[in-house]
């Protein structure tokens, strides 16, 4: 019962913040569900020097003519990710999540490309940005996408789910979710650009001291190995790549432009990683990259103040 309180409030503020709407039915359901338009991946944008944010791609001589959503921000997006949750979610208690992409007429949108290894990627952070989780859900047909995931604490998630409809441009759609309980307190950020994960050193290399919204910055990440500090020179690929990087700024309603997924440079010595990407605007970003040494993979967070 209250679940649905607060499964409405989330959708209201959803409504209002993107401007457009879309039916809900209410009673449809007996589980907690939520849709979002996708909107078009930043991760795309990457190395085109542009803000994230209005999606203006400069009118109609881009490529990707099946693309409604390069239009005006007031075009809806061609696609919607719907979330189910099967139960009430407590805390470290395992869930499946059902995800349905539709188009915006309300079919199933049934085929899918593949990009960096899979279908989807589901990135899933607790409202606080404490909490990060980088999973793959598995495709079921008609639409369809299921995981089974587990959240740690009480409070609102974000889901940020990455899918390339067949022949399109990647999108992300934003889903909301919460775990039963009252949220506590969000610890203070850290922000130390040297940090430890198990036997792994990373060391997070700004150009500058201070990072300034909508400039091109190369991100360097350092990986040591605690035992030698030397730079380690185990890093494998990892779903295609010698790393991933995701970006999320803070806010209290984490919204798709929020959402950064840069790709590596490659040709760096061993034990670095570089990203090339941009802050939007200013505000405090937390990023996790993520490195595969050896079949481990470590994920390396840091706050990073962008002025
Ligand atoms: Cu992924």
């Amino acid at each position: 019962m209250n679940r649905f309180v607060s499964a409405f409030a989330v959708l209201s503020t959803l409504l209002s913040a993107q401007g457009c709407s879309f039916p809900v039915k209410s009673g449809e359901a007996p589980a907690q569900t939520q849709e979002t338009p996708g909107q078009p991946s930043m991760a795309q944008m990457d190395g085109h020097m542009e803000p994230p944010q209005p999606m203006n791609h400069g009118g109609s001589s881009g490529g990707e003519h099946n693309d409604p959503s390069h239009g005006n921000s007031g075009t809806p997006a061609t696609s919607l990710a719907k979330l189910t949750v099967s139960s009430n979610i407590a805390p470290n208690k395992p869930v499946s999540l059902v995800i349905d992409i539709r188009d915006s007429a309300g079919k199933a949108i049934t085929n899918f490309d593949t990009f960096q290894e899979k279908l989807m990627h589901l990135i899933a952070v607790s409202d606080d940005l404490e909490f990060f989780s980088h999973i793959h859900p598995t495709y079921k047909g008609n639409g369809r996408f299921e995981v089974e995931a587990s959240f740690p604490k009480s409070g609102g998630y974000t889901l940020f789910s990455d899918y390339k409809p067949a022949g399109q441009i990647e999108r992300v759609s934003v889903l909301k979710t919460a775990v039963t309980g009252t949220a506590s307190p969000a610890p203070a950020a850290d922000i130390n650009l040297t940090q430890t994960f198990g036997n792994t050193k990373v060391q997070l290399a700004l150009p500058e001291a201070t990072v300034k919204a909508g400039k091109e910055v190369m991100l360097v990440f350092n990986v040591r190995d605690t035992a030698t500090g030397q730079k380690v020179t185990d890093l494998q690929t990892y779903l295609g790549e010698t790393g991933h990087l995701v970006i999320i700024r803070q806010s209290a309603d984490l919204k798709a432009s929020d959402y950064i997924h840069a790709h590596p440079h490659g040709g760096t010595p061993a034990g670095e990683v570089h990203f090339m990407t941009h802050f939007p605007q200013p505000g405090k970003y937390k990023l996790w990259g993520q490195f595969n040494r050896n079949g481990q993979i470590v994920t390396a967070d840091f706050w990073v103040n962008v002025l």
